[in-house]
């Protein structure tokens, strides 16, 4: 539990680090939504899609190195294959992204990828984020383990200030 919670307080540093090093880059920092191909599936919870390395918000799947990841990717790949046009929605509190990747839900041909990933059990919600997701009071992350009980947008999570 204690450790849970320092590498929490070391991923809100290095989130507010990036953001701050963005915004002193004078580089855009928000990408809200955007359309773009799908360039590759990296895993079954990471794509790169318009030249951007897209993490999905509030779900993970496996690794490379982990037991499932091959069923994982493919699965990804089905709803979102390399060539096809996908919709990326930044999750807005979480702009500062996380290891570089933005975080975001993606839909392709109408599907939530990140629902149906768990929905098919290919992933695993991480319930640690949902109380600093735009998407924690969305129905497919309150059935899959964000409960109702977080009040959306209120949180004191760490976004850059141009939001
Ligand atoms: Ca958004």
């Amino acid at each position: 539990m204690f450790m849970k919670f320092l590498v929490m307080v070391a991923s809100v540093a290095a989130a507010l680090l990036c953001a701050g090093y963005f915004l002193s880059a004078g580089t855009e920092p928000s990408r809200r939504r955007f359309e773009g191909t799908v360039e590759r599936v990296i895993d079954g919870d990471t794509l790169v899609v318009a030249g951007e390395t897209v993490r999905l918000a509030l779900v993970n799947a496996p690794e490379t190195y982990e037991e499932g990841y091959d069923s994982a990717a493919e699965f990804a790949s089905g709803i979102c294959p390399e060539g096809s046009v996908a919709a990326v929605d930044e999750d807005d509190m979480q702009a500062a992204g996380s290891h570089r990747r933005l975080v975001a839900v993606v839909t392709c041909g109408g599907a939530n990828l990140n629902e149906e990933l768990l929905k098919a059990g290919h992933a695993t919600i991480v319930e640690d984020f949902c109380a600093s997701s735009e998407f924690a009071n969305e129905e497919w992350a309150i059935s899959y383990g964000c409960g109702a009980s977080w009040p959306s947008a209120s949180l004191s999570a760490p976004t850059p200030a141009s939001a």
